[in-house]
């Protein structure tokens, strides 16, 4: 039996830069969650007898929205909802199972590397049948639809025991709990060559994993212990918690700094790295030598070929603006198109889908391929992994080597987090009124070249999306962009991103910090940080 709950808007369901995020409190609201899902529903076209998947990262407050929107599904008459068991899905793996089983899309119950807990962070994501987040024009639509809900629906069942695997009924619909793993694992073998990676471990290779009491442990036990043969223990952090342990599973130096300590010490490793609440990002750490997300965009992309996977090559690159130029180097040298495209990986799915391009990345850690439609953090690691056992070389040497060839990208982002909205807000409006003056302006020892708001419009289907950051650039090639995060969860994030390019035959091996004293006096000058913030450094720099 339907039942029509009446309801009345909330005014602050828009999704950010990767779906609803607010706090477990605001989520816990009557009617708060049901609002949401219901607009999603209400904009899913076709939906009758559809299969939907739904997922989470395991965070507090997952198995309650599980429960309701598996109500709601079968209310708005689905054929099949399929869950992960536990109500586990990794961000990636969902993405997977949408596009392996013909979903017409999927609900991730998500808020990322941001904290979970009683009094932390919740969120919820729709994905469409690609298996990617939901493009602008349905974050648009649903947005619009939050605006003038007046009921949502649901029936009258009990909750189903997401624990044992198996089918169950609820209402007409068929509800399928599966292991969440099982199908991801086996991708993963598709992809890489297990054998070569199995082989420099029996020579002696070893890694330390981070799951950081999220999502990724049970796939990083699967795939690096059980499949490969990694030693147990080299997956640390491998339970999934509903508080991540009270850790914050941002995989960056600050949140993943024993890892980090780690590979800087004597008894490193040959390899680190790390995976965050929903396991889609990834930290990458050599013995004593830390990768940037933007080196490994381009690190992984020239040597890509010698997976299976991309055996024949890639057919172009795309990097969000914001992360640095590294990987346009490398298209230049494989002869294939590059694509610049705002923050969110939603904005890689048209050119994923069109088959422009093979491999994605964003600074803010995140690296994935047209396996799926989502960044994934397991998959950079495995490449990585098979990177380095084909070429039987330390990460510090591939490294040094890559910068030889292509120059190096000097790289930081500097975030001042809790801004008063206002504050930043400010900071932005005064920047972006500045622009116009800017080019040729002097600021310390460097002269600023050209100055623009960031406006992508998309190569596949022609749609504009403006104001999606400021960038400064200097003569010589160095950067700054400045922008507002849209993931954030109290008061405004200001993110600020430095970049300075040394050729070949420059100073290759230099300390980052010392490479962008002048960038981040320039950033200060031109955006008056610490008069608008009242900050004198950032909170966080990775
Ligand atoms: C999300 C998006 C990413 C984006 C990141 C940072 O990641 O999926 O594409 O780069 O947020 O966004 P912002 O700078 O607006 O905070 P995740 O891992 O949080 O889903």
């Amino acid at each position: 039996m339907i039942r029509t709950v009446p309801t009345t808007p909330f005014t602050d369901q828009k999704p950010g830069t990767s779906g609803l995020r607010k706090k477990v409190t605001v989520f816990q609201q009557p009617n708060y969650a049901e609002n949401f899902i219901q607009s999603v529903f209400d904009v899913v076209d076709d939906k009758a007898g559809a299969t939907l998947v739904i997922g989470g990262d395991g965070r507090y407050h997952n198995r309650e929205v599980i429960q309701v929107a598996v109500r709601m599904a079968a209310a708005n008459g689905f054929g099949t909802v399929i869950v992960g068991q536990g109500g586990i899905l990794s961000t990636p793996a969902a993405s997977n199972i949408i596009r392996q089983y013909g979903a017409i899309g999927g609900l991730i119950l998500s808020a990322s590397h941001n904290p979970g807990g009683p009094t932390e962070d919740f969120g919820i994501k729709y994905n469409i049948a690609n298996g990617g987040p939901a493009p602008e024009t349905v974050t648009d639509a649903i947005q619009a639809r939050t605006l003038d809900i007046d009921r949502w629906l649901t029936v009258e069942a009990e909750d189903i025991d997401l624990n044992v695997i198996g089918e169950r009924r609820v209402g007409d619909m068929t509800v399928r709990v599966i292991d969440p793993v099982a199908d991801y694992a086996a991708l993963m073998e598709t992809l890489f060559d297990f054998d070569a990676i199995r082989a420099a471990i029996a020579g002696g290779f070893t890694m330390a994993f981070d799951s950081m009491g999220a999502v990724t442990g049970p796939y990083a036990r699967e795939i690096l212990e059980n499949r490969l043969g990694f030693a147990a223990g080299t997956v640390r952090n491998g339970e999934p918690l509903e508080d991540f342990g009270g850790h914050h599973p941002d995989p960056n130096l600050v949140h993943a700094h024993e890892l980090y300590e780690l590979m800087m010490s004597p008894d490193a490793p040959d390899f680190g790295a790390a995976s965050d609440g929903d396991g889609d990002r990834n930290l990458i750490i050599g013995r004593g030598v830390y990768v940037t997300p933007s080196d490994s965009l381009a690190m992984l992309a020239a040597n890509a070929a010698l997976a299976p996977a991309y055996r024949d090559g890639l057919k172009g690159i795309a990097r969000s603006m914001p992360t640095s130029a590294a990987a346009d180097r490398v298209a230049e040298a494989l002869g294939i198109p590059m694509f610049e495209t705002p923050t969110g990986w939603k904005f890689f799915g048209n050119l994923l889908d069109a088959g422009r391009v093979t491999i994605c990345g964003e600074e803010s850690a995140g690296t994935g391929s047209d396996h799926v439609r989502e960044k994934d953090g397991l998959w950079a690691v495995l490449l990585w992994l098979n990177i380095l056992a084909v070429k039987r070389q330390p990460v510090m040497e591939l490294a040094r080597e890559h910068w030889a060839r292509f120059g190096r990208n000097y790289y930081a982002r500097h975030d001042y987090e809790g801004v008063a909205t206002e504050a930043a807000d400010g900071l932005m409006a005064q920047l972006r009124a500045s622009l116009p003056g800017l080019p040729g302006r002097a600021v310390g020892p460097l002269t600023v070249q050209a100055a623009d708001d960031f406006t992508y419009i998309d190569p596949v289907d022609g749609s504009t999306s403006a104001r999606q950051g400021v960038r400064i650039l200097f003569e010589g090639g160095s950067r700054i962009v400045f922008r507002l995060s849209g993931t954030g969860t109290s008061g405004a994030t200001l993110r600020v991103y430095l970049e300075r390019y040394e050729a070949v035959g420059g100073d290759l091996l230099a300390e980052t910090p010392d490479m962008l004293v002048d960038l981040i006096a320039a950033a200060d000058s031109l955006a008056g940080i610490r008069a608008h913030t009242g900050r004198e450094k950032p909170d966080v720099v990775t």
